[in-house]
């Protein structure tokens, strides 16, 4: 079989079960040692307040910027195996409610898939903050396959309210660099603070 050539794609990931800020960390690790997919990018991670009608816990959520050779069902069926490996239980859980880790299949390079397992952008990203958010920080300037510009749907949501960034990973799989630091200083930081006080101070005005 011809390998595919690799494309560039997007995924979401969220939790609000046991520690989510460490599940998130150590399923992008997972995500980059999974065959065919190589971990280029992570968003900050960012406490948001659960979405749909379920009252919960917040989620801690994330977006990865992949460069993959999967197709986009072998994509999906690798990202439920590392939800699996996490602890998330599809039959148990209920619809909408709390859960180890997700992980959403954003986008897939420019292509559009709508079948009865998988749409593709994911269908409801235009409504999650949780979402745009950090998937704008690893594809800014971002479009969807139909030419819309990712800073419009965040835009047409409205002000943001109740999402704080908690951590960034000091480092990224797939760029063995530390990424810039933030809030004047401590790399991938705040995970202990942030666990020992609640939460981090705002950064400091210019
Ligand atoms: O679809 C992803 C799982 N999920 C989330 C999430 O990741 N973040 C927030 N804030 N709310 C959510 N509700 C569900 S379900």
């Amino acid at each position: 079989m011809t390998p595919r050539p690799p494309v560039t794609a997007f995924l979401g990931l969220g939790g609000n079960v046991g520690d989510a800020v460490e599940t998130l960390a150590s399923a992008v690790y997972a995500l980059h040692d999974s065959d065919g997919i190589a971990v280029e990018d992570v968003s900050g991670i960012y406490e948001t307040p659960p979405w749909g009608p379920v009252e919960q816990a917040p989620f801690a959520n994330c977006v990865v910027r992949i460069r993959t050779t999967l197709d986009p069902r072998e994509l999906l069926l690798e990202c439920q195996t590392t939800e699996a490996a996490y602890g998330r239980d599809r039959e148990a859980e209920e619809r909408w409610g709390p859960r180890p880790l997700d992980i959403d299949l954003l986008l897939y390079g420019d292509e559009t898939v709508d079948t009865p397992e998988l749409t593709i952008p994911h269908p409801r990203l235009a409504e999650r903050a949780f979402a745009l958010v950090p998937l704008l920080e690893v594809f800014p300037g971002g479009t969807l396959p139909d030419g819309r510009r990712l800073t419009r749907l965040l835009l047409d949501l409205g002000p943001i309210e109740d999402m704080d960034l908690i951590v960034r990973l000091e480092e990224v799989p797939g760029q063995h660099v530390a990424r810039p630091e933030i809030h004047g200083g401590g790399g991938a930081y705040l995970a202990e603070e942030w666990h020992a006080r609640g939460r981090p101070d705002p950064p400091p005005p210019d």
